[in-house]
């Protein structure tokens, strides 16, 4: 079989929650020619009985053990319906060949996984429902071994959802990694702020930027969303002290609609991040995605605006797509976005700047604060309101025979 120029005999695609009416638009051209389609990631893990509808084979949880069970099986044209990852084989000795990279225009950073799973159980969040309670780790060396083959000069963004899930093995990777003399950047949680000698070793061993769920400043939404220790021992501003202190940026991360938000929470909150000087920022409506605490709560409580805003052609990036109780649905769409554009404002992104000179006046923060800045005022003008798919209506046509 071609698709173009190309031989294709089996299409094998990630789907996000946000991505899964594209992936089954795209998925139904594939099928229609007799190429089958298999899908995993988190969305299929989380709804395989949605995804089963418009592909051949929904792989449920991560793809390192069952990978070449799929590849044999779609071989013999025996591809089955549904394939379950094994957890227990945990993930030493696996490497990611970067090969199918080459020569395409992706951003100029290297995306490297340290684990897998959060120790925490926010409301919202995926990757709860994906893992639960599971926390996997690569070996240390393992990790070592593929940064060393990595272009040196580009930084590395560690995609793990809390790279701070146990202690003594991050302090462990922090000691390997320091001679590589890497710049990067991570996902993690405030409370790495509290513990100087972990914020030390970040940022000895090159950490630049650190992306932090701050989520709301109100303490009874933190303890709604299941993240109250989040403002336990003091606010936040000790700990964003304490990180810019040692050369270490945050983008903050911020989301609106639990049930303490009104519309003068957008301002607040917009004004805290500024005052903050955080590098970059975002402010996303609350959204329930499949399987986690706050959809099923939210569905019980008869809140939902879709059945499935993912699957509306209605539905646009940004909307909100629940009542919330402290305003309304469009208030909390149009908050967000004023929080967003206000805060990537130029006069906002020199602010920011200029407030904190001994921070940003280092040639690499520099850097990486214009171009994080820029990238994401760009970002933020094109996605709001952008529509999930195109105009083609879902087939969940099976292959031909
Ligand atoms: C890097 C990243 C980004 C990057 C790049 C995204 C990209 N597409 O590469 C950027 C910053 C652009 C981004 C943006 C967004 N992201 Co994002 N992102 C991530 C992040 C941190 C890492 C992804 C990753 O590389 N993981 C490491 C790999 C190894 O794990 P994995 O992807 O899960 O894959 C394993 C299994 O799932 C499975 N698998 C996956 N795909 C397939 C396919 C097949 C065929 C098989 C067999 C198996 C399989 O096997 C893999 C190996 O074990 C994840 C969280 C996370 N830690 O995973 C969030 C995450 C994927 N993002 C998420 C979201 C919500 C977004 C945004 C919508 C945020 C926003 N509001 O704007 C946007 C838009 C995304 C979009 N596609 O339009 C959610 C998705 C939730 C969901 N239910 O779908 C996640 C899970 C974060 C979270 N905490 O909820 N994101
Ligand atoms: S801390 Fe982050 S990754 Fe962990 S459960 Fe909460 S939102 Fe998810």
């Amino acid at each position: 079989m071609t698709s173009g120029s190309r031989p294709v005999d089996l299409v094998a695609m990630t789907v996000e929650t946000y991505t899964a009416r594209r992936a089954y638009q795209i998925a139904a051209h594939y099928r229609r020619r007799g190429i089958p389609v298999v899908m995993g990631g988190y969305h299929p893990t989380l709804l395989p009985d949605e995804v089963a509808r418009y592909c051949d084979s929904v792989v449920i949880g991560d793809a390192e053990g069952v990978w070449p069970t799929i590849l044999s099986d779609a071989a013999h044209r025996r591809l089955a319906p549904v394939y379950r990852g094994d957890a227990s084989i945990g993930l030493g000795g696996v490497l990611p060949d970067r090969r199918v990279f080459a020569n395409r225009r992706y951003a100029p950073v290297s995306l490297v996984n340290f684990g897998r799973g959060c120790r925490l159980a926010c409301d919202f969040c995926s990757i709860h429902a994906f893992y639960g309670k599971r926390i996997v780790q690569r070996p240390v060396d393992d990790v070592v071994a593929e940064l060393e083959a990595l272009p040196r000069r580009r930084p590395v963004f560690f995609v793990d959802d809390n790279l701070f899930s146990d202690r003594p093995t991050l302090l462990r990777l922090l000691d390997a990694i320091r001679p590589l003399r890497l710049r990067w950047v991570c996902q993690t949680t405030i409370d790495v702020a509290r513990d100087p000698v972990l914020l030390d070793r970040m940022a000895a061993s090159g950490c630049m930027l650190a992306v932090i769920g701050f989520e709301s400043l109100s303490e009874r939404n933190l303890a709604r969303i299941g993240k109250k220790w989040n403002l336990r021992r003091g606010d936040y501003t000790e700990g964003i002290a304490r990180m810019h202190e040692r050369g270490i940026m945050i983008y903050g991360s911020f989301v609106f609609g639990y049930d303490d938000d009104t519309p003068d929470t957008f301002d607040r909150t917009v004004d805290f991040a500024l005052e903050a000087g955080f590098c970059i920022a975002n402010f996303n409506p609350l959204t329930p995605t499949p399987a986690t605490a706050l959809m099923h709560r939210l569905r019980e409580e008869n809140r939902l605006l879709h059945d499935a805003w993912w699957l509306d052609p209605e539905f646009r990036y940004g909307d909100a797509a629940f009542v919330p109780r402290g305003m309304t649905p469009d208030q909390l769409t149009q908050g967000c976005w004023r929080a967003r554009s206000t805060f990537y404002r130029a006069s906002n992104i020199a602010r920011r700047f200029c407030a904190h000179p001994s921070l940003y006046l280092h040639p690499a923060r520099a850097a990486l604060y214009l171009a994080s800045n820029l990238v994401s005022q760009r970002e933020i003008h094109r996605k709001q309101g952008a529509r999930l798919g195109n105009d083609e209506p879902l087939s969940v046509e099976a292959m031909p025979a």
